[in-house]
């Protein structure tokens, strides 16, 4: 049988090539993603609808020949499923119903069992998509983070800074820990639901790990981090987007199987340090995907000198793909990616 390359580089073997896909690899950078979107008005609605989520998670494989594909969802299911509306308007990005006293928690904790029935359509769209792709390709399933599910939750807007995060954290702390224990094991139930379903690998994407203040990122991160990591027998990748070097190394230490990169880390660093450890991911700028050919090809030739020789390691990028991504420069990526070989081999 043959193992995906994505999961041969997660058991750390020797690959002539690494493997390659891209965060946001669907989306509305791709003219045939748009068309299918015309058709939904309800964003979540989208998510939830197999046959059209499988055919935009297909798109870029086939356009591209990526070595795996990320289910098309959102993070923002969970919130959903826990009975708190998600809305996504053109141009605003999505809106979650907030959380405004802590004696909402006690609704949330009663849906919490529901949570593989209700997202089974996401099972759904990893089986048909597994059935449809060539067995060294991966699908990969993924959750949001209990940290950034809960920014969500309490801000809406979390990029616009998180101050009713903060607050709640502040005043209610045990309350936060409940929050932060309940959404651990949504997420941990949603995992193993798209395990069972047939996904080869798993990432948790803790955007909002920036923001997260010393004091809470043990319990708020951390831990939830390592807890997911080990939610399911699948290899995982953490996503601790803006974590800093001593935090990285703590997860790398403290037996994450795989850390995706941020745009902002220094990827010789990460090769030295972390990647003896534990395979790491990334971390390619996205601003190179929007710009000129020759400044992306040789930005990703240093990343794949850097990292690429060594056991362990995913080409990605720092942090999504923009909707202003050029199609023609992950043509080219894709191109050097493929022709680049680690030294020594032939
Ligand atoms: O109108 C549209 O078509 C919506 C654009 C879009 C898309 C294509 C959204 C809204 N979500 C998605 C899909 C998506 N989101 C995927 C699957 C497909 C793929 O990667 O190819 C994944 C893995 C996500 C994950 C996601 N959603 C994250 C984590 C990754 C990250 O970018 O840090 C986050 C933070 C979200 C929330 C979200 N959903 C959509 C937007 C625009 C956002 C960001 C909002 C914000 O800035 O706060």
């Amino acid at each position: 049988m043959t193992t995906p390359l994505l999961v041969q580089a997660l058991n750390r073997q020797p690959l002539v090539r690494p493997p390659v896909w891209l965060m946001r690899q669907a989306g509305r950078y791709l003219p045939e993603y748009r068309a299918v979107r015309a058709h939904f008005p309800d964003f979540v609605q989208f998510c939830l609808t197999p046959d059209a989520a499988t055919q935009v998670t297909l798109q870029p494989v086939e356009r591209f020949n990526l070595d795996a594909a990320i289910i098309f969802a959102d993070i923002l299911t969970i919130p959903h499923a826990l009975g708190h509306t998600v809305t996504f308007t053109e141009g605003h990005g999505p809106h979650v119903q907030p959380i405004t006293h802590p004696n909402q928690l006690a609704a949330m904790q009663n849906l919490l069992e529901q949570i593989p029935h209700r997202l089974t359509p996401v099972g759904q769209t990893i089986a048909q998509t597994r059935a449809a792709l060539a067995a060294d390709k991966a699908v990969i399933g993924f959750t949001g983070a209990p940290w950034t599910l809960a920014c969500y939750l309490l801000d809406a807007k979390p990029s616009l800074g998180i101050p009713n995060t903060l607050a709640f954290a502040k005043q209610h702390p045990q309350e936060f820990q409940q929050l932060i224990t309940l959404l651990t094991r949504a997420c941990n139930a949603y995992l193993t639901m798209q395990a069972a379903h047939g996904a080869d690998a798993l990432q948790v994407f803790d955007s909002w790990a920036l923001l997260c203040p010393p004091d809470l990122w043990q319990t708020a991160v951390h831990q939830p981090l390592l807890e997911l990591s080990a939610a399911t027998p699948l290899p995982t990748i953490l996503f601790p987007r803006g974590a800093t070097p001593a935090q990285l190394l703590a997860l790398a230490e403290s037996g994450a199987t795989a850390l995706s990169l941020s745009t902002g880390h220094n990827l010789a660093w990460a090769a030295e340090t972390l990647q003896p450890l534990t395979t790491i991911q990334g971390n390619l700028d996205p601003a190179l995907m929007t710009g000129p050919a020759g400044v992306l090809e040789s930005a990703l030739l240093t990343m794949l000198n850097t990292a690429a020789p060594r056991r362990g390691y995913i080409v990605n990028l720092g942090h999504g793909l923009t909707p202003d991504t050029n199609p023609d420069n992950v043509t080219l990526l894709m191109e050097t990616v493929r022709n680049w070989r680690a030294p020594g081999s032939v």
